[in-house]
């Protein structure tokens, strides 16, 4: 048994390497590990909010009732993490932060170029505006069709992979999706990020293998 789920991996990944979604330095999995830094926080309904904060015209709150009501898009990629796993076809939905301007929601001020992802016990993500506006971000409330599960960052979470054939985005590693988000922040300026302030690089392609500073 163990040898027969080996071999469907490597026949997987000689699949994606021919296919050219395996990127340098990545191999595959078809489990879903789980990491990051620090326990997991727990969710309190009536605490909870979604803040939109920086370079906007109107700062947005909204409650989690308020977030599920917006509407929704599914987006299927592949994840690609700095440890070297990579997990193909995953399926996510959420909310898109185009939609949310092109809602009328966000207003973006015209010196906005960075995104800085701020989760629960002051865990932050960077990216730039390009990527955050891009088909491959979702603000995710499910993965695979379930809810997200505690551990991958209930109720929300932002994630950013690689959709197969679109050569025209930008890829970047899975730890550039931060866990228990709870507010999006607009910057003229970038400002790294917790696994970039410790040395992971702030760019991050995966293609690149820009893993560290
Ligand atoms: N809040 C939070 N989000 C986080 C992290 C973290 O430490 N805290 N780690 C990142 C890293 S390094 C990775 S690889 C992915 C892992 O997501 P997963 O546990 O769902 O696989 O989450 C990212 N988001
Ligand atoms: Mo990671």
């Amino acid at each position: 048994m163990e040898n027969e789920k080996s071999l469907d991996r490597q026949e997987l990944q000689a699949h994606m390497r021919q296919a050219g979604r395996l990127p340098p330095g990545q191999v595959a999995t078809d489990k879903f590990p789980v990491l990051h830094y620090g326990a997991i926080p727990p969710f309190d309904e009536d605490a909870w909010n979604f803040r939109v904060t920086g370079a906007v015209e109107k700062l947005l709150t909204l409650s989690w009732t308020e977030f599920q009501q917006l509407p929704r898009s599914s987006v299927r990629m592949d994840l690609h993490c700095v440890t070297r796993w990579s997990k193909f076809d995953t399926l996510w939905e959420g909310v898109r932060v185009r939609t949310l301007i092109d809602e009328g929601l966000i207003t973006l001020k015209p010196q906005a170029r960075f995104v800085i992802q701020h989760a629960e016990r002051d865990f932050t993500a960077n990216l730039p505006l390009e990527i955050v506006l891009s088909d491959n971000f979702l603000l995710a409330t499910h993965y695979d069709g379930q809810p997200l599960t505690p551990e991958h960052g209930y109720p929300l979470r932002g994630v950013v992979g690689a959709i197969p054939g679109r050569k025209d985005l930008k890829d970047v590693y899975f730890w550039k999706g931060a866990k228990w988000l709870r507010s999006l922040e607009f910057s003229e300026s970038d400002h790294k990020g917790f696994w970039e302030m410790a040395g992971y690089h702030n760019d991050a392609d995966i293609w690149k293998e820009e893993r560290i500073a």
